[in-house]
């Protein structure tokens, strides 16, 4: 957030504004992901690759922030069982054992996948063979890692978008519906103590495809074959985190296994800017905060450290700078959101807007007219007097913000921060402060704003 907030750009009827760094003192509530969300009974992971992990400040910022490493694609079946019954565990055990050292748990990803499968697989055609070929797969990997891996998915995407059908893979082809149960089996038989979990994306909201997945659970639960908990890949578009999502998760939990958020990346058109950054903060916030309003939701999972490396730009070109660290390890608002909304506080960076406790805001439109509106936003100081407040407003696309009264505002983008203008800035406990303003909005778009605030 501080790079929003440095970002003065002042136009028009609006002040221009120094931004100055108030240092106040750090507070108690703790100050990365992996320890908030512990506070909280909840796991903060991340996907990790053996190739990056030569390189300080990815390692560093890995052991610092996650107690959770799923192998980004040294489990795959590709790498681990490239020829039949020939097994390479050396890419995974090399991240296994870092995961080890750091006592972080490890998520084994995946057993059983359409995708990054050689070629010998693909080619049996029949059903005793790939039967007796998959559980062999399973039997040995699972059986390596066994009590070391904490989850596996053990099925990863098996289900097609729209129709919710099951997807047309070697395994569905060859074995039949079976295949799924006959997996979670032989997981189970192979590492007695692994969770097991069935994996897939788009299936955050509630949807054909959430729905087709939800029917297997409840039928597997029904007729004994093991499985333990379902992973919600929650690979994300800016703006667009399922408004059902905690919904959907909890009519998961319902039928008795745990929630896992496992790919979570919230991708924009790259470069990003504040406005999007911003966004894409509120949305971290949304899943965090889903997940946590769910008891059985016990795991969120982020597809990578930081956005330096991530698969994203190669299916979705011009996209990325999906994750909560920058290409420069860089803590993003994003991070700042998802640990605020975790119970956190960043040490180095106490006083964020967005600040827990220290101040509330709240929004109300005042007068409307055809092309603009006026609003006022309230800020109230919580259970302790504050000598300053920032409330940071996302305007909605094509509006503008022609005259502000009681507040000092700069802009960036279509984000406006807002600071007191002196006589309204120190709030006793319970105190509060408003400020007022004028938005046009020549295009119709008459949107209230997103606001946040905290303090200084
Ligand atoms: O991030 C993985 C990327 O490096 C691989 O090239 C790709 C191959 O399909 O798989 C990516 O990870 C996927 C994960 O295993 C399953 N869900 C979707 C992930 C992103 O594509």
């Amino acid at each position: 957030m501080r790079r929003a907030l440095t970002a003065v750009l002042g136009t028009g009827a609006l002040l221009l504004a120094m931004l100055v760094a108030v240092a106040l003192p750090a507070s108690a509530a703790p100050g990365t992901l992996k320890e908030s969300a512990a506070a909280k009974g909840r796991v903060f992971g991340a996907a990790a690759a053996t190739a990056h992990m030569g390189e300080s400040a990815y390692a560093a910022t890995l052991d610092r922030e996650f107690n959770q490493l799923t192998p980004e694609n040294e489990m795959k079946w590709a790498t681990t069982e490239p020829s039949r019954n020939s097994f390479d565990f050396g890419p995974a055990d090399q991240l296994v054992s870092h995961a080890q050292a750091q006592s972080m748990k490890i998520r084994g990803h995946t057993l059983v996948w359409h995708n990054q499968l050689p070629d010998w697989v693909s080619g049996i055609s029949s059903r005793d063979d790939l039967l007796s070929a998959m559980r062999n797969h399973i039997a040995k990997e699972a059986g390596h890692y066994a009590g070391k891996v904490a989850y596996w998915d053990v099925v990863n995407e098996a289900f097609q978008d729209g129709s919710g059908a099951r997807r047309d893979s070697v395994f569905q082809r060859v074995i039949g519906d079976s295949y799924m149960e006959e997996a979670f089996r032989a997981a189970r038989a192979a590492d007695p103590s692994a969770k097991l979990c069935y994996n897939d994306y788009n299936i955050d909201g509630q949807n054909a495809k959430s729905n087709a997945v939800y029917n297997m659970v409840k039928d597997f639960k029904a007729r004994g074959v093991p499985i333990d908990c379902v992973g919600l890949q929650a690979h994300l578009t800016l703006g667009a985190v399922p408004s059902d999502m905690q919904t959907n998760m909890q009519r998961f939990a319902d039928l008795g296994v745990d929630v896992h958020i496992t790919e979570l990346d919230i991708r924009m058109s790259t470069p990003p800017d504040s406005s999007k950054l911003a966004t894409q903060a509120n949305d971290y916030k949304k899943v965090v905060s889903a997940c946590l309003a769910v008891s059985r939701c016990t795991v969120i999972t982020v597809w990578g450290v930081t956005d330096k490396y991530s698969w994203i730009p190669d299916v979705f070109p011009g996209e990325g700078a999906a994750l909560l660290f920058d290409g420069n390890y860089a803590k993003k608002p994003a991070y700042d959101a998802a640990l605020q909304a975790l119970g956190g506080e960043d040490p180095g960076d106490p006083g964020d807007p967005g600040d827990p406790g220290a101040v509330t805001c709240t929004y109300a439109r005042t007068a409307q007219w055809n092309g603009g509106f006026n609003g006022q936003v309230t800020i109230k100081a919580g259970a302790t007097a504050v000598a300053s407040w920032t409330v940071v407003m996302t305007m909605g696309s094509g509006q503008q913000i022609v005259a502000l009264w009681n507040g000092t505002a700069s802009t960036s983008g279509n984000v406006v921060t807002v600071k007191p203008v002196g006589w309204n800035g120190s709030l006793a406990p319970g105190a509060s402060a408003s400020y007022g303003f004028t938005v046009n909005a020549p295009t119709g778009n008459t949107a209230d704003p997103v606001i946040s605030c905290g303090t200084p």
